[in-house]
């Protein structure tokens, strides 16, 4: 992509209502922008960073066995009051009439109408497992958004559902997506302790959230420090044969718990003082299993020839798409910009001309950039008319992991500047070594 084609509205100014660093890079970078409280357009950077994550978390969906769909967005309200929840979601539901008055509401997840659909299906015991996921937009109408992304009106989600016909199939299914949580955050560099929750307006009696260490996160937790150097399982992991409930315990047996289900007596006498951490943390996960807690009151159930008719076993798994990004951002950034994992970059590479116009330096661009895109190089190539120092500035703000900066200097002598973001290390390198570099393990 050639930045003068791009649309990349970066701010020099730093926004006065943004309190904390993603809110403020996010905006700076140009990578999304403020239509309405806690609603946001995303502009072609930030757009493409959704997609990236998307996709990962799309790939650990389906290893660990769960079947993509799309449901609506827009929800009619009786299926609301079928389970009971209509009252029970209050002011965060946003509630909508259509010309024929018919109550509709946009959906902030999809309990209610997973179970109602999938019941028309299930009939037996053979119909069942059956786990379905899909990534679609959420309203929530939050009494006070903030912080951006992290806590928006308008959201992206991924929300799972799992079906079981009893108990011990619907707690294999709930650690299927308690390895698969591990391993998606640890694709983003993240490391995302999981801890025993409340079950809120979701409800259930099994619940974990997955929390990001940072400052700047809205939960208070208290874990032992060993589960942050835990190690994540790989890619041979078999969702289908492991015992996933006693692989997911060198996390569940030690202590981690957010604010509402700490215990400083437990604490206390479980992890020595020496392992004991308090700190905050961004929620950007949380499963649940909860039962028949919907199945029941909206009347999905299994025939079976023992028990007569039973509810489905069920749980949701949710991840918060959007607010990923945010707290992907709130770990990797410095004074001068973000800084993104190689798995999630809106592109690998930022080509810098620093001499737009010169035509040695031009023609060195553009075979740089030509050979970036043959050899499948996701490419931003800085062909403004910017000064050297704005077009730095820029390149640093928006985080690209690998700048190639190209200017009269090196090209006497065949050189261009090999850059990498995280370090600032800088080597110089012939054009086709820096290449080779980008294709070939950096
Ligand atoms: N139905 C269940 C699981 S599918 C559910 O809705 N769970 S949730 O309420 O915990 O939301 C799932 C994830 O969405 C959260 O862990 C969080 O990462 C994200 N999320 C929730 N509210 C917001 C919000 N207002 N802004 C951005 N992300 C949010």
């Amino acid at each position: 992509m050639r930045l003068s084609r791009y649309f990349l509205p970066t701010l020099k100014e730093v926004p006065k209502e943004a309190e904390i660093a993603s809110h403020r890079l996010m905006l700076r970078a140009g990578m999304i922008r403020q239509e309405s409280a806690g609603i946001y357009s995303w502009l072609p950077l930030g757009y493409s960073v959704l997609k990236k994550i998307e996709i990962i978390v799309r790939r650990e969906q389906d290893r660990a066995g769960f079947v993509e769909m799309l449901m609506p967005t827009i929800q009619p309200a009786d299926l609301w009051r079928f389970s009971g929840r209509y009252d029970d979601y209050g002011k965060e539901m946003l509630r909508i009439q259509d010309r024929h008055q018919n109550e509709m509401l946009y959906g902030p997840t999809n309990e209610e109408m997973i179970t109602n659909l999938f019941k028309a299906t299930a009939r037996s015991y053979r119909d069942v497992p059956k786990r379905l996921y899909h990534i679609q937009w959420k309203f929530r109408d939050e009494l006070r958004p903030r912080f951006g992304v992290m806590r928006g009106r308008e959201f992206l989600m991924k929300d799972a559902y799992s079906f079981d016909y009893d108990v011990a199939g619907a707690r294999r299914s709930y650690y299927r997506q308690f390895i698969a949580y591990l391993r998606i955050f640890s694709s983003f560099g993240l490391k995302a302790i999981p801890m025993i929750a409340d079950t809120g307006p979701i409800g259930g009696d099994l619940s974990h959230e997955f929390l990001v260490l940072a400052n700047t996160g809205e939960s208070s937790i208290f874990c032992d420090k060993a589960l942050i150097g835990q190690s994540i399982p790989g890619d041979n992991i078999d969702y289908e044969r492991e015992d996933l409930e006693e692989l997911a315990k060198a996390w569940t047996g030690k202590y981690a718990a957010t604010e509402e289900k700490h215990d400083p007596y437990q604490f206390e006498s479980e992890v020595s003082p020496d392992h004991r951490l308090t700190a905050r943390g961004i929620e950007v996960g949380h499963i649940f299993y909860f039962g028949s807690k919907y199945s029941e009151p909206m009347r999905a159930f299994l025939q079976t020839r023992e028990k007569g008719q039973v509810p489905l076993q069920m749980g949701s798994y949710g991840i918060g798409i959007s607010r990923l990004i945010g707290a992907i951002i709130e770990v990797f950034h410095d004074e001068s910009g973000i800084i993104w994992p190689e798995s999630v970059a809106p592109f690998h590479v930022g080509i810098i001309n620093l001499k737009q116009g010169d035509t040695g330096v031009d023609s060195l661009c553009e075979r740089l950039y030509a050979q970036c895109l043959s050899t499948g190089i996701e490419v931003l190539y800085d062909d403004t008319g910017e000064r050297a120092g704005s077009k730095f500035k820029n390149m640093d703000l928006i985080g690209l992991p690998w700048q190639l900066i190209v200017g009269p200097n090196g090209l006497s002598s065949n050189l261009v500047e090999f850059k990498h973001r995280l370090t600032g290390a800088i080597e110089l390198l012939s054009p086709e070594s820096a290449i080779n570099k980008l294709v070939h393990g950096r």
